[in-house]
């Protein structure tokens, strides 16, 4: 008891002063019945992502601190109200099926289907979505480089849409000179020649509704020697707008989350990691309107691989940004046990919902 204090007090002390609020919001968490944390703690993360997971989710609503009450979007949303779980996304990716072709390149095949999908970012916040395969975001597609990718892709919207797979070269990323019809089907065929962090992104008419509407997913191609066997997880800083767009465009969303639901990880805080060990996250900016979002950790430093094209970091920090479909690599560890507090840098974005937790054990 008396090193998780300590350990709180230098979280608290070691972590972000920038935005106004949360060192209160922060030491308000030390207050927390311990028995209240324990609850919160079930997320439960495998160690490398690609091994597939036995460990299940709960549901139950959890307690968060006293003084985050006042936020805006904090209350629960129940998972199974929407068919997705903030908590499954965060630790779960897709390898496809595999195969050989002729040439003996390992061939890949994936699936994603468009639907209209409302979704709840927050509670009683009802948002019409186009969901890829029945969540925001879509899945998470893992290949590895060398590999050839083919997307089997169904536009079952009631409008003409296309896929982009960003920083893929290939004329199959030209979603906005092939949109498929609703009820309609197209086959996309790339190689996945460079390793590295990418996207795929929908595109549409009007092109200004794109990303919030959550036509979004990452595609990771993994280096051929992979990288160090660490807690892997996928997060991606979206946002939503509730009011009809009109010109002139918003400057900024009005609810904004790692994964989709405001606050899931303040909820249900991400454990499963120990100290010193490797975590890497795979991180995504797809925040329409705003020119910047960031990612910023209390209590530690990672490395950054932008892009994911790399193996050696660029830098060390505990804050990255993000402009929109920009993308990192981050890896770290925890010193110690104790709560960690992970949110956007920008006030208003972390005030709505970018914010979330490592209970570290
Ligand atoms: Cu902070």
């Amino acid at each position: 008891m008396i090193n998780q204090r300590r350990l709180s007090r230098r979280v608290l002390l070691g972590g972000g002063i920038g935005l106004a609020g949360l060192a209160s919001n922060l030491l308000a968490l030390q207050l927390v019945p311990k028995g209240a944390q324990a609850s919160s703690a079930i997320t439960k993360i495998s160690a490398i992502a690609d091994i597939p997971r036995t460990a299940k989710t709960s549901n139950k609503a959890l307690a968060v601190p006293a003084s985050f009450a006042t936020l805006p979007f904090i209350n629960p949303v129940e998972p199974l109200s929407i068919g997705f779980d903030p908590s499954e996304l965060l630790v779960t990716s897709e390898q496809g099926t595999v195969s050989k072709l002729a040439s003996g390149q390992t061939l890949r095949e994936f699936t994603l289907t468009v639907t209209p999908k409302t979704i709840l970012p927050a509670a009683g916040q009802q948002f019409k979505a186009l969901a890829v395969n029945g969540r925001v975001p879509g899945p998470t597609l893992r290949a590895t480089q060398g590999d050839h990718i083919r997307i089997n892709f169904t536009n079952n919207s009631n409008i003409a849409l296309g896929m982009n797979f960003s920083g893929i070269r290939s004329n199959a990323n030209d979603a906005l000179l092939k949109f498929v019809d609703p009820n309609a089907s197209i086959v996309y065929d790339f190689d996945a020649e460079f390793f590295g962090l990418y996207l795929y992104q929908g595109f549409k008419l009007p092109l200004a509704e794109n990303l919030i509407k959550g036509l979004y997913g990452m595609l990771i191609i993994d280096p051929p020697t992979p990288r160090p066997k660490a807690t892997e997880l996928f997060m991606m800083l979206n946002g939503f707008v509730f009011s009809p767009i009109t010109q002139p465009l918003p400057s900024s969303n009005q609810l904004y989350a790692i994964n989709t639901v405001a606050y899931h990880y303040i909820r249900n805080p991400i454990t499963g990691v120990t100290a010193n060990q490797l975590v890497r996250v795979y991180l995504a900016n797809v925040t329409e309107f705003e020119l910047l979002n960031s990612f910023h950790l209390h209590g530690t430093v990672f490395n950054i691989y932008r892009s994911g094209t790399s193996l050696k970091p660029e830098e060390t920090d505990s804050t990255v940004m993000l402009g929109p479909a920009q993308r990192a690599i981050l890896e770290f560890t925890f010193k110690l046990p104790g709560q960690y507090m992970f949110h956007t840098y920008q006030g208003e974005c972390a005030e709505k919902g970018c914010m979330g937790m490592f209970n570290v054990q």
